[in-house]
């Protein structure tokens, strides 16, 4: 059975939509994959010990162990996963699986990094250097998303069906806190509720939430 690697005790500003080992545990979820969870307590910084430094040398969550074999980056994890299951991804050497591999990397190169980075400087607002960086950013996310919603006009899902790419998008789009930025793209709000109501989503979160809302005194 997998272990995939999350952080419990993370601090209270910290929404669990927003940590990165909900992609793992989305797709596994989504495809009926068994797995364990090694919580990580960040409140003591675990994630920078040498024991999750030996599966993940960035000291980054997410993680996921399969046996002996130790793997690290959501993306891979997620693919890990759907391979794994032979399901939400498409078979390897066709066009279909570079469409995938597009999507991936558009997710987490194209599109995570200006609406993470606009997060970022929402959630330190009165801070000299996101008053600054504010403006670019949502410039920026705002052409991302504007090119999204384009491309998603018609379609329920990135691929012709839900796959692990729209897992790395959906959670991806949940580093939106700006409701003016994401309300100008109605395909990408409908698409970001379409995946946010697939059960496997709510039990990934629910899953999740046994760390994220567990307190110090309930562990
Ligand atoms: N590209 C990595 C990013 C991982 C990442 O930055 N995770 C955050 C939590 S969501 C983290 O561990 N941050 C703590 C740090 O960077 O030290 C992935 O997708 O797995």
């Amino acid at each position: 059975m997998i272990t995939l690697y999350c952080t419990r005790n993370t601090p209270p500003f910290l929404r669990a939509e927003w940590v990165r080992d909900l992609r793992g545990l989305w797709a596994a979820e989504e495809c009926g994959t068994p797995y364990r969870i090694h919580w990580l307590d960040a409140s003591k910084s675990e994630q920078r010990e040498a024991a999750y430094k030996s599966v993940n040398p960035f000291g980054t969550v997410p993680a996921m162990t399969d046996g002996a074999f130790k793997l690290f980056e959501s993306a891979a994890i997620v693919n890990y996963i759907c391979d794994g299951a032979g399901q939400h991804i498409p078979a390897p050497r066709t066009q279909e699986r570079a469409l995938y591999d597009q999507w991936c990397f558009a997710a987490l190169n194209t599109v995570e990094p200006p609406v993470f980075q606009l997060m970022i400087t929402v959630l330190n607002k009165d801070a000299a250097w996101a008053k600054e960086r504010a403006p670019v950013l949502r410039e920026q996310a705002n052409a991302r998303l504007a090119a999204l919603d384009q491309m998603l006009g018609g379609r329920a899902f990135l691929l012709d069906a839900f796959s692990g790419a729209d897992v790395l998008m959906g959670q991806v789009l949940n580093f939106i806190v700006d409701a003016a930025l994401i309300g100008a793209h109605a395909n990408v709000v409908a698409y970001h509720q379409r995946l946010k109501a697939r059960p496997a989503y709510a039990r990934a979160l629910a899953a999740q939430a046994g760390g994220k809302n567990a307190s110090l005194e309930a562990q």
